[in-house]
């Protein structure tokens, strides 16, 4: 690891086209091995039905903590490095994707950049983060409220558990 500070990262995962699962279980991995970056908390594995864009195919979602050296534009870069690697298709907003991932906390950081912006915006409306989130940082705190919180607050319809073994992403 390099001698920069070591920051906890939440990251968002969701893909609905190909095979989402393997698209993240080696993005999980890619991150993992990265002398920058280590995975240390991952979230049970979920079946979310399509929010935004409602006609496309169920996603699976996933979220993960890592404790990084990088900057939260570097770490957004390796990810959207990562989701191009994965031949991930930007049509339409919302729309299917093989697989992306979503910057949603660094440390305890508001970030409004051009390209940026943390806490992610939507994370709190949006219960296919909040659920596996709350599997791993139940206390995390965003905008003044904790994960538990916000998950109480949203629609959980529908949303069912894929995988319960939090290690599927070291086998998939
Ligand atoms: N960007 C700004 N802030 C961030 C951040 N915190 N994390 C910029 C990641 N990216 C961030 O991203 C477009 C640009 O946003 C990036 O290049 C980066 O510079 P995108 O992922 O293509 O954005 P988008 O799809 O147009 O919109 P949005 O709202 O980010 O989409 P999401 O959040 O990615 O949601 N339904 C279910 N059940 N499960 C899902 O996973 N996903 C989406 C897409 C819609 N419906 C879903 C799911
Ligand atoms: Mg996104």
């Amino acid at each position: 690891m390099a001698s920069e500070p070591v920051v906890r990262a939440a990251l968002g995962l969701g893909g609905n086209i190909g095979d989402p699962v393997a698209a993240m279980a080696r993005a999980l991995r890619a991150l993992d091995g990265r002398a920058d970056t280590s995975v240390t908390a991952v979230s049970r594995l979920y079946r979310t039905p399509p929010w935004g864009k409602t006609d496309q195919a169920w996603f699976f979602n996933a979220c993960a903590l890592v404790e990084t050296a990088l900057q939260p534009e570097a770490l957004l870069d390796v990810g959207l490095d990562i989701e191009r690697s994965m031949k991930r298709e930007r049509i339409e907003r919302w729309g299917p994707r093989t697989i992306d991932i979503d910057v949603l906390l660094w440390g305890e950081a508001a970030i409004a950049s051009e390209r940026l912006t943390v806490p992610h915006p939507r994370m709190t409306e949006r219960a296919f983060v909040l659920m596996p989130l709350a599997d791993i940082f139940p206390d995390g705190m965003v905008g003044g409220r904790s994960v538990t919180d916000w998950l109480a607050a949203v629609d959980k319809a529908g949303i069912e558990v894929a995988d319960a073994d939090c290690g599927w992403w070291q086998r998939a």
